[in-house]
């Protein structure tokens, strides 16, 4: 765990009033070179582990442990919870001081890990995540949480770049997002969003896109011959509580601490 007394201002106070009002932040490129080529390796690693065991979700079908199913699908929303305990490389990501600096600036110094996941879109056939909050699943208290969303490949909008409605972190939808029970696919709730508000973040691989656990946010499907490889560090002070349990969300190998100023 990083321990330090001083702290640091990663964002300008322009930035921090952006975030503040519009509930993301495209930071742009954050990773060297080398740490991007070690992580996507390590990704590619994982998914593979993944596939032979049997370890990991295709969002774009309904709920099911079948590998055939999953790997079948037309359509694959790959997605690896908690790649930091199946990687040392992105557990030491999690400490890094370029994605917490900005963290900090966003959420307070002190800083837990809610879980992490890898979400790939394969090429080609790569699914949609649908319209969303992220804390109409996770409901967690206070709604104080950020995600530093990170890309290892270029990603615009014709391979799953995020879409994002400014200010919607302000009020929640009030419902919680459901699965379809015809398919088990997380529900669209485009129907209830103006998606004519929503600003596509391109990035570079490497790039990095902070956004509020409240925002709506969305990514298309991957139809081009360019795959679309992403991870989401959810983040949260120390504290926060389960909206499911009533229960603190404690420290633990699953949910280290990132950072505590002293
Ligand atoms: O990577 C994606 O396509 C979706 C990511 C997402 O919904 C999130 O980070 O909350």
């Amino acid at each position: 765990m990083e321990k330090t007394s001083q702290p640091t201002q990663a964002l300008t106070p322009e930035s921090i009033d952006t975030f503040r009002a519009r509930g993301f932040l495209r930071i742009g490129p954050l990773l060297d070179g080398e740490t991007l080529s070690t992580l996507r390796d390590e990704y590619d690693r994982i998914f593979d582990e993944a596939r032979e065991s049997n370890q990991f979700r295709n969002l774009a079908i309904s709920d099911t442990e079948e590998l055939e199913a999953k790997i079948d699908a037309p359509e694959q929303m790959l997605q690896i919870m908690q790649v930091c305990e199946r990687s040392m490389a992105f557990r030491q990501l999690l400490y890094d001081a370029r994605i917490l600096d900005i963290a900090e600036d966003l959420i307070g110094p002190n800083i837990q890990l809610f879980h992490d996941q890898a979400l790939s879109k394969p090429a080609h056939h790569g699914g949609a995540v649908f319209w969303h909050q992220d804390n109409a699943y996770w409901r967690c208290h206070p709604a104080n949480l950020v995600s530093c969303w990170l890309t290892l490949d270029d990603v615009d909008a014709s391979n799953g770049a995020m879409h994002l409605i400014p200010g919607s972190h302000l009020q929640g939808l009030g419902e919680s997002h459901e699965r379809s029970p015809e398919s088990g696919a997380l529900l669209d709730v485009g129907q209830r969003v103006d998606t004519s508000q929503a600003e596509v973040v391109d990035l570079p691989a490497g790039g990095a896109l902070f956004h509020h656990c409240q925002t709506l946010h969305y990514t298309p499907p991957n139809a081009t011959s360019r795959q679309r490889r992403a991870l989401a560090i959810h983040l949260m002070p120390p504290g926060t509580r389960s909206g499911h349990t009533g229960e603190t969300l404690d420290v633990s190998y699953a949910r280290p601490m990132l950072r505590m100023r002293f």
